[in-house]
């Protein structure tokens, strides 16, 4: 008989920061799981990240830092292509065309668009409305079937399929149109401090959210200080945003359910719960954070690293540019 194809799995990650528990949980942990069942490309969007200004020197050392952190977070070059966006010219390119198949009113509804130009009022530029175009180019090059990501993404997914859609309508069979992959458990994790706001990078206090990397007393104590309610009670209800938001963290990194962790904290008070998910959350990034130090120590396979995903990936993304350019009808 013969064998099914692997689905193609495509996905990224912007270099603003350091990743946060919220990034780690929703998206980059599962990443490394769909390995070895599909063929992975993973990349840095470092295009999507200068929507927000960037100090050149510290974004070059915090693309650098990202790259060593997802192969920290168990990304293998063998079997994955890991790479940086603007390495690939592709994207670019195609994020040009799929912005002429676009619309206007589209990107107006974007709730990510509308929530950054209202955080950076005095840089709303182009880039920061046409972003969805861009991420549409970025997993429509690589024909992908599935999109792992967070649920904050959900609607620029969208958008991605209705331009693939639109493009197959007028041109025949060029995209495959992908299906997001959202994680039943964890898919948006909340601030520590605000728990009714997502767990974000680029927040400026830092006891909202868990860097991968912080050390594990910072992480207990981080989550001894996270903002929960006046009653007693570990379970999972509407209106108990910060227990809500601390059971969710609890079950994605044990596996236990909501009712077992209910169960075991019963008659126990919220202290008790915060120490056992800091200490769960610090044991799961240990290891983490130790490999992330052996690869930014050896910047030679970094390098080389990245090097070759960018190759591979521009192999791959040269395919369908071929495809598109000739649909559009650009002379070859
Ligand atoms: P920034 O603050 O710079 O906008 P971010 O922390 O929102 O960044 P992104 O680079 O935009 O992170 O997102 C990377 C991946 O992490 C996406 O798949 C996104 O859906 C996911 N993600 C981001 N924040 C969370 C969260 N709080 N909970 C779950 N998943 C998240
Ligand atoms: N916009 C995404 C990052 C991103 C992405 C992608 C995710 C850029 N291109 C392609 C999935 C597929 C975000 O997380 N903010």
């Amino acid at each position: 008989m013969e064998q099914q194809k692997k689905k193609v799995i495509l996905s990224g990650i912007q270099p603003t920061g350091i990743f946060t528990l919220g990034n780690y949980i929703g998206a980059v942990k599962n990443w490394a799981t769909m390995q070895d069942e599909f063929h992975c490309a993973y990349m840095l969007a470092d295009l999507h990240a200068i929507t927000v200004r960037q100090d050149p020197k510290a974004f070059r050392e915090q693309t650098l830092s990202c790259c060593a952190l997802l192969l920290a977070c168990g990304l293998d070059p063998e079997k994955s292509v890991v790479f940086i966006q603007s390495q690939v010219p592709a994207h670019a390119e195609l994020s040009w065309i799929l912005s002429c198949y676009t619309q206007f009113g589209e990107l107006s509804r974007m709730t990510q668009f509308k929530d950054k130009s209202a955080r950076h009022a005095d840089n709303v530029n182009a880039g920061l409305f046409t972003y969805p175009s861009l991420m549409a180019a970025d997993i429509l090059l690589y024909q992908a079937d599935l999109v792992p990501v967070g649920a904050d993404q959900k609607q620029h997914l969208e958008l991605t399929r209705d331009i693939a859609n639109r493009f197959n309508g007028i041109y025949g069979n060029v995209f495959k149109v992908p299906d997001g992959y959202i994680p039943k458990v964890g898919a948006r994790i909340m601030s520590l401090a605000d728990p009714t706001k997502k767990m974000s990078k680029s927040d400026d206090n830092p006891n909202a959210c868990i860097s991968i990397l912080d050390k594990p007393e910072v992480i207990v104590k981080k989550f001894k200080r996270a903002v929960t309610d006046s009653d007693m009670e570990v379970c999972y209800r509407e209106g108990k945003d910060g227990i809500n938001n601390l059971m969710t963290i609890y079950s994605a990194v044990t596996g236990l359910t909501l009712d077992q962790i209910t169960a075991d904290f019963a008659g126990r008070g919220y202290g008790d719960f915060k120490t056992a998910v800091g200490e769960a959350v610090a044991e799961e990034l240990r290891p983490i954070r130790e490999a992330y130090d052996r690869f930014m120590s050896d910047r030679a396979s970094l390098e080389a690293c990245y090097h070759q995903g960018a190759e591979r990936a521009a192999r791959l993304a040269e395919r369908t540019m071929q495809k598109v350019k000739k649909k559009v009808g650009f002379i070859l």
